[in-house]
């Protein structure tokens, strides 16, 4: 992994805190005080003042990092000091919120070449998928589409800093702050922990990184090395890229014997739009649905009946498509909570599963 070394525009950091305020009153006792005063709190040294702009100086949330023990404080400041927040990372922060239909989505994932390449990292990973479904139960198809959908098998990882786009969501993005503090300091153990460079790893405009752009706390809990040289490399080793995302999936009670969605037919269903569930988080056991009416098609692995389901809507270009989703749509939401992001890795999967 390279430094990001894409023209950035940079905006200037307005420094509030300690260093900022023993300078306005510094400059408040110079015209209220006189200059005996002054001169007299000039020849005093100011308390640490050199360290008074320091990041660990001025975000509190930085310092409870070294009160806790977490890091050394000069460390933090070498790594962060430098940093200029990112204007590119807010923008494309807010602009994410703009949803596309499904059947536009679609299209980024759900085409040739994604499918003829991941039909060719299904046949060159054989040998590791199959130890993978051995020891976790998840099918190859789900794990490679999941690794399709997010870096394009690892062909695409992002190309920003991963230190100055955590940097920038954790102090100028208010509305996650918390969120992407906590994902920095989880990306800086994470770099102390696999001896990691923090200036060398790049990632997207949220802070995901490897092959298959785990967030840094999701990829510390659940990333894995299954090539057996003792390093978690996801950014160059798709044995343990590949490891990860079914540990991931594993972790998340992932069903092997269950179907992820199942398109609902509108001629052997009614009235599917006033069924809709109002979110995955209200999946009730399969046999209710079946019991109120709902059939699924003939051709589709069957749900036992507690499996949790729920009804949802998708929208293509002729109207809302309708599914029945399960626990494992739930599971693959839990890696990234779009339901459009769930379906398209499900339809990848179907896809690879094709194979011919
Ligand atoms: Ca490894």
């Amino acid at each position: 992994m390279t430094r990001n070394s894409a023209a950035l525009q940079d905006e200037p950091y307005q420094p509030v805190g300690q260093g900022r305020k023993i300078l306005l009153w510094r400059k408040a006792c110079r015209t209220t005080c006189g200059m005996g005063l002054w001169l007299l709190l000039s020849l005093l040294p100011l308390p640490r003042a050199a360290d008074s702009t320091e990041p660990t100086s001025q975000l509190p949330w930085l310092a409870e990092w070294v009160q806790r023990g977490d890091f050394e404080a000069q460390w933090l400041n070498t790594l962060l000091a430098p940093l200029t927040p990112d204007a590119k990372v807010l923008r494309l922060m807010d602009s994410q919120a703009e949803a596309k239909p499904y059947f536009v989505y679609r299209k980024n994932f759900i085409n040739e070449r994604r499918i003829q390449r991941g039909r060719v990292m299904m046949r060159s990973n054989r040998n590791t998928l199959q130890r993978i479904q051995k020891q976790f139960r998840i099918t190859p198809e789900v794990v490679v589409a999941l690794w399709g959908v997010e870096s394009h098998y690892g062909q695409h990882s992002g190309g920003l800093s991963v230190l100055r786009t955590l940097y920038t969501l954790a102090a100028h993005y208010p509305r996650r702050a918390p969120f992407f503090q906590e994902e920095l300091r989880q990306f800086l153990l994470l770099c102390q922990e696999e001896n990691w460079d923090p200036n060398d790893l790049e990632g997207s405009y949220a802070g995901a990184i490897g092959q298959m752009q785990m967030m840094p706390s999701t990829l510390r809990k659940y990333a894995l090395d299954f090539s057996g040289d003792g390093k978690r490399d996801v950014f160059g080793n798709s044995a343990d890229v590949l490891a990860s995302i079914a540990s991931f999936l594993s972790g998340h009670n992932w069903n092997p014997d269950a179907p992820i969605a199942i398109a609902l037919n509108p001629k052997t269903n009614s009235d599917l739009d006033s069924k809709k569930s109002p979110s995955l988080n209200s999946m009730r056991p399969w046999q209710e649905w079946q019991q109120e009416g709902i059939v699924l098609g003939a051709k589709d692995k069957i749900p036992e009946p507690n499996e949790p389901a729920a009804l949802i809507a998708l929208e293509e270009e002729q109207g809302s498509r309708y599914y029945m989703v399960f626990g494992n749509f739930k599971v693959i939401t839990q890696w990234n909570r779009s339901s459009r992001f769930a379906m398209v890795v499900r339809e990848l999967a179907d896809q690879l599963r094709k194979a011919p």
